[in-house]
């Protein structure tokens, strides 16, 4: 705790103590609270409102059996999860994940992060998160949509478009929020598109919202190397995951001239120098949801494939490190190398994905870190964006969309910097997100009264 300041540490170690057993969770608290110090003592009215522990506290957490029947009859049992952390900014807004490490602290630790992230963005949204433990992989259409539909009939009375407003993340893309809006639209025998957002374009949902984040944490990390008179072109780029996140931060990379030469996923990495060829990519694992292997198999011997437990995708040489698949991927020693290895930025699109000795690691090597909470802030924003043209039943342009998208991550990087520079910490985005993003919260908070 040596770096946290002496009035927030029984803050701190009170989070601790009454959320055992959530190191997630705990590690981003952490993260904030470090941040804080000169806050609170430019704010003394926040710790006398107890404003940082009730932050700390979520509004509301739900969790819940969900029951389905498997393709060979057998009655399988899921957990969900809902934690609706704060509302003073708006409707609880944010993902959903499946997959089968899903527990209570990783809810817990994407919906804290998802307050801040949101504030940042500007616009109208609380922060929350959900999920489950049920793993997508290998199951049948029927099997997805099954749990899809029993899940939503547990959530559905938690949710609204005033209320709370959930999303895709890990495991869930746009058919399972199809399968999602259809149960809550027969339940509720209402058409209330804004319940959901990263709906498909044909009922509702927003041009751009998939490529969002991708396209996000791109601007973004963009943002952050202008400020070193640099950019995208010629640099070598490297993207885990091959996710949504990372397949449309390959697309936008590759736009701005930067070459991707590797991306992974669970089972290992692929590295291809001539530059990651993205409709291979995108029909193996969006298409027909293959192993990354199968994409060093179809590209022959001119690509090397790794396995996860042979060595890491961020061995490889780069300018550029873009971790887009999960939280705490990149390790202090996985940091070590790529500095080694001249890195110049680190643009998180991905919740979390760098560990605390990480991040020390590279900023005290002077290289510029994008943080998740401000990174990969466009896809929530662009949701917003998609609650908006559902609110005024309009649609909008990819172009006119993806507009906004970069305008916001433009005041998303600004208004890190500036915080930054205001908290005397220059370059500091870490600092700079947790500052803006949390002054925003608590000021609203203080403003609703002891809620
Ligand atoms: P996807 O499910 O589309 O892709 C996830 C990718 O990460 C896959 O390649 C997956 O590999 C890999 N991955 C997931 N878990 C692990 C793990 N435990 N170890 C190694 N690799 C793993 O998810 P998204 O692309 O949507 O999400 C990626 C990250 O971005 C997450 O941290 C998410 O929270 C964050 N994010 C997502 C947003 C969105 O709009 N979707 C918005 C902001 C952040 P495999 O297929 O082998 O599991
Ligand atoms: O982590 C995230 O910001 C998301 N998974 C997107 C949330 C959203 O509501 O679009």
């Amino acid at each position: 705790m040596t770096n946290i300041d002496e009035k927030l540490q029984p803050i701190l170690a009170e989070v601790i103590r009454r959320n055992a057993g959530e190191p997630e969770f705990h590690q981003a608290v952490l993260e904030v609270m470090e941040s804080l110090g000169h806050v609170v003592a430019k704010h003394p009215d926040f710790l006398e409102l107890a404003l940082i522990e009730r932050i700390c506290e979520p509004e509301r957490q739900i969790i819940f059996r969900i029951p389905w029947v498997d393709d060979s009859g057998q009655v399988q049992i899921n957990r969900g999860f809902r934690v609706q952390f704060n509302s003073a900014l708006g409707p609880y807004k944010g993902g959903l994940r499946f997959h089968p490490s899903v527990n209570l602290g990783i809810v817990k630790f994407l919906g804290f992060e998802q307050v801040f992230k949101n504030a940042l963005t500007g616009l109208p949204i609380g922060g929350g998160k959900g999920g489950s433990d049920f793993d997508p992989k290998g199951k049948s259409d029927g099997e997805i949509m099954r749990f899809c539909q029993s899940m939503m009939t547990e959530l559905h009375r938690h949710l609204g478009e005033q209320t709370d407003v959930p999303a895709g993340d890990i495991g869930v893309g746009g058919r399972e929020i199809g399968y999602m809006f259809g149960q809550y639209k027969r339940l509720n025998n209402r058409y209330e598109a804004g319940v959901l957002t990263g709906k498909a374009i044909a009922y509702g949902g927003s041009r751009a919202r998939t490529e969002a984040t991708g396209f996000g944490n791109t601007y973004f990390t963009k943002a952050m190397l202008e400020t070193r008179d640099t950019d995208f072109d010629g640099k070598r780029v490297v993207v885990s995951g091959s996710g949504n996140v990372a397949i449309h931060t390959i697309e936008k990379v590759q736009s701005f001239g930067g070459k991707v030469i590797a991306c992974s996923d669970s089972s290992g990495y692929v590295v291809d120098e001539a530059g990651i060829d993205l409709e291979l990519l995108q029909e193996i694992k969006t298409r027909r949801r293959e192993r990354i292997s199968e994409y060093a198999r179809r590209r022959g011997s001119d690509v090397d494939f790794v396995k996860a437990d042979s060595g890491s995708v961020w061995d490889v040489p780069c300018d550029v490190a873009m971790p887009s698949a999960t939280q705490n991927e990149l390790s202090g020693k996985n940091a070590r190398t790529l500095v080694k290895n001249g890195v110049i930025a680190v643009g998180e699109g991905a919740n979390m994905p760098c560990t605390p000795e990480a991040i020390r690691v590279l900023r005290e090597a002077g290289v510029l870190f994008g943080p998740g909470k401000a990174a990969n802030a466009g896809g929530v924003a662009t949701s917003a964006l998609e609650m908006q043209q559902n609110a005024s039943r309009d649609r909008w342009t990819f172009e006119q969309t993806e507009t906004r998208l970069a305008q916001i991550m433009k005041s998303i990087h600004d208004r890190c910097a500036e915080t930054a520079d205001e908290y005397g910490a220059p370059g500091d985005y870490v600092l700079g997100a947790n500052i803006a993003g949390f002054v925003r919260v608590a000021e609203s908070m203080r403003m609703l009264g002891v809620i």
